[in-house]
């Protein structure tokens, strides 16, 4: 197995754990509480998934010698959130999905009510999770951590996309291109570079270093998009573990859609030799970054 690999099966491993230790238990001593089966919900919508984003957290933080403890809690409360998104965008009032990460989505492996106080939860947890001591010692760092994170998520980030996207699809005329990217800089790119941000932050690094990996996650997170985009267009259900080709059929703008197959492939390859050469003051450090890049960009699911 490459280096690569290893680093990202140690980072699976470790942020499933890490995510099993921090959500509350549904049975102590053997008895189930009242909530159990909220609790049942949370560690479910939680479970599988690339864990692209806590890689990239616990990543950027190891270049600057965190410690990986730290940064493993880090990319858990990132997961939460990001988990917390996906089961919100599977319901009925949004894309109204059936299958996620290969299984049934939330709401059907439980109830529309059950899922949706589950993401609401899990979305509280990723808060505790930054606010507790045992993430940093210093309040500083641990009150910079919850204000970035708290942005990235919301209105004018990920859930601010979110609601143009949905608006976007109700709407007579299709988005620019430079609305649509700009749309998905707030839906899923937000999240994506606060990965990197909240990485640096706790390396406490220069604004120099900082800015390298917010600027690399930008633009992975836009090439991150276009290849998933990419994948709705041409892959198949199995393989991805989700439904496919509903994008298209919902009449949202796609950037295979605004660039055709080949340009969407073209400019998914550009922002990610940019993304990598944002990483230059940063040198040998940040190779499983630049691995990273490549990775996302040939990924299959
Ligand atoms: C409902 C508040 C709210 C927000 C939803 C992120 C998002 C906003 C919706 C996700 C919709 C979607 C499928 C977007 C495409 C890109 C993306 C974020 C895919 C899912 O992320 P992966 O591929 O998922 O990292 P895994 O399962 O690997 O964690």
């Amino acid at each position: 197995m490459s280096d690569f690999k290893a680093r990202l099966k140690a980072n699976t491993d470790d942020i499933a754990e890490t995510l099993t230790s921090l959500l509350p238990r549904a049975e102590v001593d053997g008895v189930r509480c009242a909530e159990a089966r909220l609790l049942d919900a949370m560690h479910y919508a939680v479970e599988g998934g690339k864990r692209l984003r806590a890689f990239l957290a616990v990543e950027t933080a190891q270049i600057f010698g965190t410690d990986r403890g730290h940064a493993l809690r880090v990319g858990a409360a990132i997961e939460c959130i990001h988990a917390y998104s996906l089961v919100h965008d599977d319901l009925p009032a949004m894309d109204d999905d059936d299958l996620r990460r290969g299984r049934p989505t939330t709401h059907k492996a439980f109830d529309e009510a059950t899922a949706i106080l589950a993401a609401d939860a899990l979305q509280a947890m990723a808060f505790t999770i930054l606010a507790s001591d045992a993430t940093h010692e210093n309040p500083f760092i641990r009150c910079e951590l919850v204000a970035c994170l708290a942005r990235a998520a919301g209105a004018r980030g990920m859930v601010g996309g979110q609601m143009i996207d949905i608006e976007a699809e109700r709407a007579s005329e299709p988005l620019s291109l430079a609305e649509t990217s700009r749309l998905q800089r707030m839906k899923t790119g937000a999240l994506i570079e606060v990965s990197c941000t909240m990485g640096a932050i706790l390396g406490q690094t220069s604004a120099t270093n900082r800015r390298a990996v917010e600027y690399y996650a930008r633009d992975l997170g836009l090439a991150f998009q276009i290849c998933d985009d990419l994948l709705d267009a041409t892959g198949d259900e199995a393989s991805l573990g989700k439904a496919v080709a509903k994008d298209a059929a919902a009449g949202k703008a796609t950037f295979v859609d605004l660039l055709g197959i080949d340009g969407a492939k073209d400019r998914a390859a550009l922002l990610t030799e940019q993304a990598k050469a944002h990483l230059a003051p940063l040198g040998g450090r940040a190779e499983t970054l630049r691995t990273l890049a490549d990775h996302a960009l040939t990924r299959q699911n």
